[in-house]
């Protein structure tokens, strides 16, 4: 005969599967949620840190010590104003519309500074446009162009090779607004992110036996590579006559 299972067997073994499917259900539903798109699973390949390429340094300001230029309407616009610091539409070198354009502002930085970036805040109390351009200068009497003649509003920044040069000038040749120029504020800059090139290396003077009033020795080292932009002695003068070192 065969034996048949008591109830209390039946009852056990019952307990048994409702268990299993129980726990089978509670792995399911853990899957289930696992799966869900918000849910949090800790990746075994976290991103790596995104590096970023430093930033050059900002050029460096080289104060001035002075300004002069071609005309002002009044103290109320003197050439100092551009050099101030205060940059407003209340606070400009301005010449008069009855002067005419063109109009010069000359800046002084003391000494003969590496120069490679000029900042020009023009008047912007209203919409206008200006040309212009820039020169440089050593001494004073002997200019060079370093920014030619372009157009530009509020505030506009040119950067170029660095030059040496003591003098910064910028001739305002247009505004389509009346034929005066005016300009808020404007800074000079020199590089400090020296970028020489060809193996040469950056000089910052240079000094002769001799050297005519417009051919500083110092022009021989600017950069510049012109027919106008030279150390030079004075055939006319026994001190300038050969030979002579640079
Ligand atoms: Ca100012």
């Amino acid at each position: 005969m065969t034996s048949k299972d008591t109830p209390k067997k039946k009852s056990n073994r019952s307990s048994i599967i409702i268990g299993i499917i129980v726990l089978i259900i509670i792995i399911i539903g853990a899957i289930a949620v696992l799966r869900q798109p918000g849910a949090t699973i800790q990746s075994t390949n976290p991103t790596a840190t995104p590096t970023t390429n430093p930033s050059p340094l900002p050029n460096s300001q080289i104060p001035a010590v002075g300004a002069s230029a071609s005309s002002y309407n009044g103290l109320t616009y003197s050439p100092l104003n551009a050099i101030d610091g205060v940059e407003s539409i209340s606070n400009y070198w301005g010449t008069s519309a009855v002067s005419g354009l063109p109009q010069w502002l000359k800046i002084d930085v003391g000494f003969a500074a590496g120069i490679n970036q000029v900042v020009t805040h023009f008047y912007d109390g209203n919409t206008r446009v200006y040309t212009y351009f820039v020169e440089v200068s050593v001494d004073g009497s002997l200019w060079t162009t370093v920014v030619a003649s372009k157009t530009g509003s509020s505030i506009v920044t040119d950067t170029f090779n660095q030059v040496t040069a003591r003098f910064v000038r910028i001739t305002v040749t247009g505004n389509t607004a009346n034929a005066a120029a005016h300009i808020e504020e404007i800074k000079i800059y020199q590089s400090t992110n020296p970028t020489p090139t060809g193996g040469s290396i950056v000089v910052s003077s240079a000094t002769a036996s001799s050297f005519d009033s417009s051919h500083l020795p110092n022009l021989a080292i600017d950069g510049i590579e012109s027919a106008s932009n030279y150390w030079g002695t004075n055939a006319l003068l026994n001190e300038g006559k050969i030979p002579q070192w640079l």
